[in-house]
């Protein structure tokens, strides 16, 4: 399904809003107009709490680098995975989460018909090329009944959109700067994951594809 819309503040673009599944939504371009402001608070993060290579529990790399903001990060590493507090890289809290961050994805939530989402946490996620993310579910965070925002930005990306089995078949999505995933309800545990990123320049970003997937993790 795909329909134009006309949002607000958008220089009125016609935005696309795509259903991929039940409860599934591609908002193309929607962090288009905020994207400056997102690369802003985005730099500024990554100086407090840096990209880094995280670790499995069973020992293997993850091949993006990751850090996080809000009240809880994310973190894997041998001794399993985990939302904390405090960054373990740093022992400080992690970055608080900017009001772009929040602003945009409570928007997001809203037109995918998620009413009242406030995330707690923002995973950021940095891909170079050759970089991909394997299929895996989300569930460590403890509601399930919040949705997730997923924000793309910089080079492209294949989008795997799977089942409730990793080995059940995934629909291929393409996934473009600006472009936001929307997720929740009965969709909510489905398996997903990207395809390794094609090389390729990016004018705002270079080198790489980095996505903000903001959750509620408590
Ligand atoms: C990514 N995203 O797009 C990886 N998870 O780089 C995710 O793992 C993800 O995009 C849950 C919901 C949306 C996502
Ligand atoms: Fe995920």
């Amino acid at each position: 399904m795909s329909l134009d819309l006309f949002a607000e503040d958008d220089l009125q673009q016609p935005t696309r809003v795509e259903r991929i599944s039940e409860q599934a939504f591609v908002l193309r371009g929607h962090a288009l107009p905020q994207v400056d402001e997102l690369l802003t608070a985005l730099a500024n993060i990554l100086n407090c709490a840096p990209l880094r290579q995280m670790q499995t529990p069973a020992g293997f790399a993850l091949s993006a680098r990751l850090s996080s903001c809000g009240d809880w990060g994310w973190y894997t590493d041998r001794n399993g995975y985990r939302y904390s507090a405090t960054d373990p890289l740093t022992a400080q809290p992690w970055p608080a989460m900017p009001v772009a961050f929040l602003a945009l994805a409570r928007a997001a939530a809203s037109t995918a018909g998620f009413e009242d989402f406030v995330p707690d946490a923002c995973l950021i996620n940095a891909y170079a090329p050759g970089a991909k993310m394997s299929l895996h579910q989300d569930k460590d965070e403890r509601s399930c009944t919040a949705p997730i925002v997923s924000v793309s930005l910089g080079l492209p990306a294949v989008f795997q959109f799977g089942g409730f089995q990793r080995n059940a078949p995934a629909q291929r999505v393409s996934l473009f700067h600006g472009d936001i995933v929307v997720w929740g309800g009965v969709d909510r545990l489905r398996y997903h994951g990207v395809l390794p990123i094609q090389p390729g320049h990016h004018p705002l970003l270079g080198e790489q594809r980095i996505n903000l997937t903001l959750r509620k993790a408590r």
